[in-house]
């Protein structure tokens, strides 16, 4: 039997701050897990490093079902972000390894390809919507035949989900931003750029919108139907999913698909809007939802009730854990779409490899494992760096779900 006889975390910030997983078996492989948590970076990290890898050395690395038991019901205190992500790393990591053990690629660990490739969405922004329209055309160049579209509502200083330069990020400043939030002003101005999106590029191609959390189960209900004749792809994150009861009420009033999820990490967090059919997608991710063992579970659940897969996947999830995603999408029936806004060029310097992007999808290669590797020198080369996602206040300075 092989043993693990080392774990590591490794901490970076090529451009941005990416936690990672370093697992290494007494045979000399190697496997590696994203344990990436925008803007508590470190808490992942100090969880792994202090409470996490003592457990890990001299275990057997392929019995990664077990681990994640062991690590998840071992520990009595469950759930979580902080908790689901350090978990998912150790998941990874392990399965990385299985796979170069085997000589396989990691989607056929899973069952093997389900579909050719993967397909994505991209994100497109404007700060007005000109700038939004030209961010769509070039999307549509590059091949996108899925893309979210925001624009930044008039009058609301820094509206979530719009770039400043080439890449969305949100964590944008050393302490949280305060960001003003305004619903009536963006419900009167949303829909109409989304209006204007399909009249100047038609219909042929997905369109997707995240709310990001911002509205009532009311309000949220009030805006899919404005946008019912736009044939939204999804309307993201309508209300906040604490009570998944809440989307009932969006559901009893409009057709307009729902996803949501990314803020969640395990199968409990989503088992009514599952089961009851309150959403048409599921945007847990592998990196915050402890890995590929458990979001196979929840988007087997997902399977019996024709809900399908929109995982998360922005720039603050590392390329290992887009590349575990990618590879879980390929071996899944009910696979919906992957969201892929791409990495600042940085990035390229500390991981190399992971699927590569052709006319609107995602491809992982045949290389075992994962199929990424980290390059440890150039990682050293940049610290970490504090930063922080915004915080949204209403007009009147009250806290609003950013
Ligand atoms: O704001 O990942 O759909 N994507 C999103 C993201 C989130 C960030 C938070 O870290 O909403 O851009
Ligand atoms: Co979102």
């Amino acid at each position: 039997m092989d043993t693990i006889v080392e774990a590591s975390v490794l901490v970076t910030c090529p451009a941005r701050n990416f936690v990672t997983l370093k697992i290494t078996t007494a045979d000399g492989v190697v496997g590696w897990g994203d344990a990436t948590l925008n803007g508590r970076e470190l808490a992942v990290a100090a969880y792994l490093r202090d409470h996490v890898a003592p457990l890990l050395i001299g275990r057997d690395p392929a019995r990664i079902e077990d681990m994640w038991n062991y690590l998840f019901r071992g520990v009595y205190w469950r759930r979580g972000p902080i908790t689901m992500t350090a978990v998912a790393a150790v998941d990874m990591a392990l399965w990385d390894i299985k796979g170069k053990v085997a000589g396989l690629p990691v989607y056929q660990l899973l069952g093997g390809a389900a579909r050719d490739g993967v397909r994505v969405y991209t994100h497109a922004s404007g700060a007005d919507v000109p700038s939004l329209l030209e961010d769509v055309a070039r999307a549509k160049e590059r091949g996108f035949t899925a893309i979210r579209a925001q624009a930044a509502v008039p009058g609301v200083e820094g509206t979530y989900g719009v770039k400043h330069g080439a890449y969305y990020e949100p964590a944008n400043a050393a302490l949280p931003e305060e960001q003003a939030w305004d619903t009536p002003a963006y419900l009167r101005f949303a829909p109409t750029y989304l209006a204007k999106v399909r009249e100047e590029f038609g219909f042929d191609f997905a369109l997707l919108h995240d709310v990001h959390h911002r509205l009532t189960p009311q309000e949220a209900a009030r805006f899919g139907r404005s946008v019912e004749d736009l044939d939204l792809f999804w309307m993201e994150d309508p209300t906040p999913a604490d009570n998944q009861e809440s989307f009932r009420l969006i559901r009893s009033h409009t057709t307009t698909p729902i996803a949501t999820g990314e803020v969640l990490s395990s199968i409990w967090d989503v088992q009514h809007l599952v089961s009851e059919q309150l959403i048409d997608y599921i945007r847990l991710s592998v990196t915050h939802s402890g890995g590929i063992s458990h979001l196979k579970k929840v988007f087997a659940l997902a399977e019996l009730y024709q809900v399908r897969s929109g995982s998360h996947g922005p720039s603050d999830i590392s390329p290992i854990g887009q590349a575990a995603a990618v590879h879980l999408d390929m071996a899944i029936a009910n696979f919906g779409i992957q969201e892929f806004m791409g990495y600042p060029d940085l990035v390229d310097e500390v991981f190399h490899g992971g699927p590569t992007y052709a006319d609107g999808y995602l491809h992982v290669g045949e290389e075992s494992g994962l199929g990424i590797e980290y390059d440890e020198q150039a990682a050293a080369r940049f610290d970490y760096t504090a930063r922080y996602l915004p915080v949204a206040r209403r007009l009147d300075g009250s806290v609003h779900d950013w």
